[in-house]
């Protein structure tokens, strides 16, 4: 509860508001590709964006280029970091532009591809702290479904137990909490929709802060599960303090690590 006040006063001093008008939410990793699933009559290039948000509110943060960017797919990695380049971008409600970063991939073999993002450190002066968001999304390419479950090896990460692709709306998006390898009993989960998400006819409000970020516990072995009521992306942001520190001017500074992970959902029509 505590944290997510003071996520509020972080809104309120970027967006240049009064702090009491910040609204609650979380910051997310987003690793936004352009389609969920590649088909065999469509193997287009796909567009793969990464973000740092608060994804409810569609406030968007600056980023700077991530350390590490890449997809794992039938069991090996290939680093897309120096691909990726600089754009900028502007939320409605706010009066500055913020920077993202974009590549084009093509799939051109059958099987899962999970891609991940190593971010470099986000200073939080509101939380006098720093945020790394380990953030994940699978692309099924070509008919093969095969990878979506396997680990990625990232210091903390969500991996699905729910296959994360081909979801409707109102489906649940079950996942286990690995910290270092190892499920994290009793997670807190975060929960936010892309109120920007492609196909969404319209803004959703929220009646009030609790609404924005819905949270959920983990189980004994780090297994969550959430039933998502809209079509769109979802993010699901696991959170931590790393046992590890970063200098902020030469003052050891907390870190929170965060294991996010998207899944989109289509309405049955
Ligand atoms: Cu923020």
């Amino acid at each position: 509860m505590k944290r997510r006040i003071r996520v509020a006063l972080c809104l309120g001093i970027f967006s240049f508001l009064l702090l009491s008008a910040g609204p609650a939410s979380a910051h997310f990793g987003l690793i936004l590709p352009s389609d969920d699933i590649v088909t065999p009559d469509d193997p287009k290039a796909l567009t793969v964006q990464a973000k740092f948000l608060h994804p409810m509110e569609g406030h968007y943060m600056e980023m700077e280029k991530p350390k590490r960017f890449g997809f794992l797919h039938k069991g090996q990695k290939t680093d897309l970091t120096q691909s990726l380049q600089p754009r900028k971008g502007r939320s409605e409600d706010q009066d500055r532009d913020f920077t993202f970063w974009e590549t084009t991939v093509t799939l051109r073999k059958p099987g899962d591809y999970l891609f991940f993002l190593e971010p470099a450190p986000y200073w939080e002066p509101a939380e006098d702290k720093y945020i790394v968001h380990y953030t994940k999304v699978c692309v099924q390419a070509l008919g093969l479904e095969e990878g979506w479950d396997t680990p990625v090896g990232l210091e903390t990460e969500i991996v699905p137990l729910t296959r994360p692709y081909g979801l409707w709306t109102g489906n649940v998006f079950t996942g286990r909490v690995l910290l270092k390898g190892k499920p994290v009993p009793h997670a807190e989960v975060e929960v936010e929709y892309l109120n920007e998400s492609p196909g969404n006819p319209s803004k959703v409000a929220a009646p009030s802060d609790p609404y924005v970020t819905q949270v959920v516990k983990a189980d004994g072995n780090g297994v969550f599960t959430y039933a998502m009521p809209r079509a769109g992306w979802w993010g699901f942001a696991a959170l931590s303090e790393a046992r590890w520190k970063l200098k902020k001017d030469g003052v050891p500074k907390p870190v929170e690590i965060g294991a996010v992970f998207w899944v989109y959902t289509a309405d049955m029509k």
